[in-house]
């Protein structure tokens, strides 16, 4: 049964401050009044409840993982990764869509911190200040949220060009870029690199936005926003949900892929080879941003520190077919 800190004072005889004073870890406890208090936490704590187990030890075995949608294949797959690896270490997750929205995003971190999560993960974080005043360890997948939080992130800008280089060699000749929300540096990063490679060509590249990465029909009003289609041989989307979409325009408007138009994706999402023709994508792999993400928050978890507080993580392309190389 769970107790209160005021039967654990009594039974254990000591004052109910000293109690509050070992319990939230704030002032001296006498190693003797410690054995006492630890005796009977102990006695108490054998509830499987995690709350009240949280209670007594500070933090759960809890941990919060925060993602804008996980409606996108990218980050759904990322999830298992990141829940397998950190359930070896005797955590689970307590998974908190966003929805890109940043108020979402404050009330999530609310919640997770009156649940004492023993850690966030957070991805395409908006949020601030918030995460810098949390007291357990963050991990960032791709936003910077300041100098002592530990990010994880794609070379995005290398991304770019390499989607640029791979459809240039292709001889793709009239090139439109679809970008993606404005907020993010990752996506915009993608935008920079094919452009400023595409300017060393002396190339020119035309532009799209779309608002979202998610939600079937806001993709679907993006879409119908492009119009002359037909005029570009050479497409690089902004992620590979995104591409989906496009590949299912082009086919609608009975555009050859990869004959009349090669589409190249940015992911390497698991939908990416259900596609047909399949995607060629700039991977960023989901494995290795799942597996460096996880051990970085067990490692700062059990209280090790992380030098290097930015981890990059090199993109390559992986081609598949909707791309293909011209004949002369
Ligand atoms: O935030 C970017 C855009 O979408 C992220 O890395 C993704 O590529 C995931 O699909």
């Amino acid at each position: 049964v769970l107790k209160s800190m005021r039967d654990i004072a009594r039974e254990a005889g000591v004052s109910l401050a000293t109690v509050s004073r070992y319990i939230n870890k704030n002032g001296y406890v006498s190693e003797e009044a410690k054995k006492k208090i630890e005796k009977i936490v102990k006695q108490t704590n054998y509830t499987p409840n995690e709350l009240a187990r949280a209670i007594f030890s500070k933090n759960s075995k809890i941990i919060g993982l925060l993602v804008p949608n996980i409606s996108n294949p990218y980050f759904n797959e990322l999830a298992l990764i990141i829940e397998e690896y950190v359930s070896k270490h005797g955590y689970s997750i307590f998974l908190c869509n966003t929805n890109d929205d940043p108020t979402k995003e404050r009330e999530y971190i609310n919640v997770l911190q009156g649940h004492r999560v023993a850690g966030i993960f957070t991805v395409r974080a908006q949020c601030k200040k918030e995460y810098e005043l949390f007291t357990v360890p963050v991990v960032s997948f791709e936003s910077i949220i300041s100098d002592d939080i530990v990010t994880i992130v794609t070379d995005n800008y290398q991304g770019g060009k390499l989607a640029f280089d791979h459809l240039k060699s292709n001889g793709c000749n009239h090139l439109l870029h679809i970008t993606g929300l404005d907020f993010s540096k990752a996506v915009h990063d993608r935008y920079q690199g094919f452009l400023d490679e595409a300017k060393k060509e002396g190339m020119s590249v035309d532009i799209i936005r779309f608002e979202s990465d998610f939600q079937r029909k806001m993709l679907e009003a993006n879409i119908k926003t492009l119009e002359n289609i037909e005029k570009y041989d050479g497409v690089f989307v902004f992620n590979d949900i995104a591409a989906a979409t496009v590949i299912r325009y082009f086919k609608q408007k009975n555009v050859h892929i990869p004959d009349e138009v090669q589409v190249i994706g940015f992911d390497n999402s698991y939908i990416g080879e259900f596609l047909f023709p399949s995607l060629t994508t700039i991977e960023q792999s989901v494995q290795e941003v799942g597996n460096k993400m996880a051990d970085a928050l067990i490692h700062l978890i059990n209280g090790e520190t992380i030098e290097n507080k930015i981890i990059m993580i090199q993109p390559n392309v992986l081609v598949r077919e909707s791309t293909k190389a011209k004949k002369e």
